[in-house]
């Protein structure tokens, strides 16, 4: 059988770079589209790196921007992939506010440009669209496929849009195209800035003494939090089946962001009350206030189960930062993977 060849849009974050890993791991080439900046932008896939003048080399990063439609299409028609994983996003929820026409043109429209580019190529490839539990926003959990939209931010309105547009491209032309709803998943390689990230790296940096204090907004939320890892397996998964459907991915639990403090704090041995302090600028014009959920259909048709839940989600991730050694970050063994210019 000859070799599957994937692209993944968003390599370069979280998500991405586990993909790239698992599907390497299964005998995929693998072509990443990462965006040209003045500073590597590569370290979470660092490790993948495969010098590109070996003939035999199975992963392959191309520039690009979710902003340039006919740079897409012409990857596309030169990778020739079976799968596209649309990952790349503006993903964070409170600079969406401040950010909501780049947010749009990327987070949601970049999902067109990509269709657009398959339709257009004629390629008979599937399409992964990475959709949110965002989406869901105010509606009662537990939340499910069938459950209906409330979007509260610029980034959930654009999934929204990103999500329809999915569905009419698979209605429309028949295209393989899928939406997976993922609810939050973390990782020691989660971004900074997103909230279990920094709560951990707090907890950690607090025990180690290099920090005392740790500025929050709203502990109140509550959120389905997963492992990254296991839910990029749901996404491959969603692409073997033989019918396009959509998915729900979740662990059907909830937590609030002070469960997830109490976790990660006492895991280090301090409380968290001492140390946590109120930003209102963490805080979000509209909040989402609880996601649960409900993955039973994923379970049912693509095998799929989580096995991480919270509260071992939030010691896995304080001990990764415990594991990092602040000041010794030593240059990667390979080169950087860069695209070839
Ligand atoms: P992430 O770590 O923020 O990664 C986002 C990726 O998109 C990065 O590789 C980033 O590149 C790339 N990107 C952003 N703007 C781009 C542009 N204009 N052109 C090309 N690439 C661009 O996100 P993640 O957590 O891995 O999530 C992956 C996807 O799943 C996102 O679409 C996110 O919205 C969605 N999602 C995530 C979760 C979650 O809990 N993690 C849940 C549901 C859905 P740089 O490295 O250059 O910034
Ligand atoms: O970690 P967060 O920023 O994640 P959020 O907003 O749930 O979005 C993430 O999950 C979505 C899936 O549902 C993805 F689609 C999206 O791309 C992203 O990956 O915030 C979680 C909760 C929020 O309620 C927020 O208000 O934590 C609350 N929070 C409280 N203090 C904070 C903070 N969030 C952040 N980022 N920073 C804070 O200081």
């Amino acid at each position: 059988m000859s070799r599957r060849i994937a692209l993944i849009t968003g390599i370069t974050g979280q998500d991405g770079s586990y993909l790239a890993e698992m599907l390497l791991s299964k005998g995929y080439a693998v072509h990443g589209l990462i965006r040209r900046s003045s500073t590597f932008s590569t370290t979470r896939i660092d490790h993948l790196y495969q010098d590109p003048h070996e003939p035999d080399a199975r992963l392959r990063l191309h520039y690009g921007d979710l902003a340039d439609g006919s740079r897409i299409t012409t990857l596309l028609e030169q990778i020739q992939p079976d799968e596209v994983y649309h990952l790349a996003a503006q993903s964070h929820v409170r600079v969406s506010f401040d950010e909501p026409e780049f947010t749009g043109t990327t987070t949601g429209l970049g999902t067109t440009r990509l269709l657009e580019a398959i339709r257009m190529t004629g390629l008979p490839c599937r399409f992964y669209q990475a959709s949110s539990s965002e989406m869901y926003g105010i509606t009662a959990p537990p939340q499910s496929e069938t459950t209906p939209f409330h979007p509260r931010s610029p980034y959930a309105c654009a999934k929204v849009y990103a999500y329809w547009i999915t569905r009419n491209y698979r209605e429309a032309y028949g295209i393989h195209a899928v939406n997976g709803i993922l609810f939050n998943h973390e990782s020691p390689r989660r971004g900074e800035t997103f909230v279990t990230r920094k709560i951990a790296r707090a907890a950690a940096r607090i025990a180690r003494g290099e920090q005392q204090y740790l500025h929050l907004g709203n502990l109140e939320a509550r959120r389905d939090w997963g492992y990254a890892p296991e839910y990029v397996d749901a996404m491959w998964r969603m692409l073997q089946t033989d019918t396009p459907d959509d998915y729900v991915v979740a662990t059907g639990t909830s937590y609030s962001v002070r469960d997830f403090l109490t976790f990660c704090f006492a895991h280090v041995g301090l409380d968290w009350e001492r140390h946590v302090r109120f930003d209102e600028r963490y805080l979000r014009p509209s909040e989402v206030p609880d996601l649960v959920g409900d993955a039973s259909k994923a379970e049912r048709d693509l095998g799929w189960k989580p096995a991480v839940l919270t509260p071992e989600l939030a010691r896995i991730m304080t001990d990764a930062e415990l594991a990092e050694v602040p000041g010794a970050r030593t240059p990667a063994a390979a080169p950087a993977p860069q695209p070839q210019v």
